[in-house]
């Protein structure tokens, strides 16, 4: 069974084209449109040399919502939904984002796929694109760590490439087509030394059914009041952190709970 990977992280990161460079072949649909063209989560193939298969997940994007708050809530349901399909389990997350601001919305994702989602039960790494203009592109992260830090942002790992081969030069080859090798080797390597050798089983998430269940007490079955208490106390985090650090409404995040449980 090959290993799952997702990536993820808001339209025009560069997501597919990191899939296209790791697999090394244009299979994922790459879009300079300003909506990206990725609607659903495609699995893309690849067989290490060292033996190992990997299954990359590429996944919509993640947009800011209304007002620019809250990753739209469309596109958080056909991602857990994913999560939830993936009986094999997951063995790395990989957030991908473009160089050189980390937004809010990127913020946003992070702290729904690490803290509420994956209940930080899986690694998750960071793929910084857009970087071919450093003079060395590993430095970038080294440069600007501090500011992912102070915003709780703590990786297992990151790669700091060009997703790009860039503009073609008269014989054939392209421009980046250094940087892009050397980035293929990075992301391979990131993938290689973080993923989960035992993955991590989906079924656990469950508890984000009993959240639903716990916002609508009549509907909830027999507990104990030490289960009921534990079930709570889950409960109110999650909703919580969907409210606090991603900025929704408690209704929102009531709302999203209870899709979330029928996805
Ligand atoms: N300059 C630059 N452009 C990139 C890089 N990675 C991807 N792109 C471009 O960014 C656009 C969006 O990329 P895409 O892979 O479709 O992003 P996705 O929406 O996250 O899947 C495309 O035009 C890519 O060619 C990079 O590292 N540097
Ligand atoms: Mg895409």
């Amino acid at each position: 069974m090959p290993f799952n990977v997702i990536l993820f992280g808001e339209s025009g990161a560069g997501k597919s084209s990191l899939v296209n460079l790791m697999c090394g072949n244009n299979h994922a649909a790459i879009s300079s449109a300003a909506n990206g063209c990725t609607l659903d989560a495609t699995p893309y193939d690849y067989y290490d040399s060292s033996g190992t298969s990997f299954r990359f997940w590429d996944t919509a994007g993640l947009n800011e919502g209304d007002g620019g708050r809250v990753p739209r809530v469309d596109a958080i349901v056909r991602l857990y939904s994913l999560i939830m399909r993936l009986h094999d389990g997951i063995s790395l997350l990989v957030f991908v984002m473009r160089a050189p601001r980390i937004r809010d919305a990127s913020v946003q994702n992070w702290v729904l796929f690490r803290e509420i989602i994956c209940r930080s039960q899986v690694p998750i790494t960071i793929a910084v694109t857009g970087l071919e203009g450093e003079d060395n592109m590993d430095q970038w992260w080294y440069s600007n760590q501090y500011s992912f830090h102070q915003q709780g942002i703590y990786p297992n790992g990151h790669a700091c490439v060009a997703g790009t081969r860039g503009k073609q030069n008269r014989d054939g080859t392209h421009k980046l087509d250094g940087e892009y090798h050397e980035s293929r080797e990075k992301m391979l390597e990131m993938v290689r030394h973080h993923y989960l050798r035992q993955p991590w089983r989906p079924h656990r998430v469950e508890w984000f059914r009993e959240i639903v269940e716990v916002s609508y007490e009549s509907r909830g079955r027999c507990r104990s009041p030490r289960e009921r208490r534990d079930v709570r106390r889950v409960a109110c985090q999650a909703i919580g952190q969907l409210t606090s650090q991603c900025k929704m409404t408690e209704q929102e995040a009531h709302g999203l709970a209870e899709r979330l449980s029928t996805a």
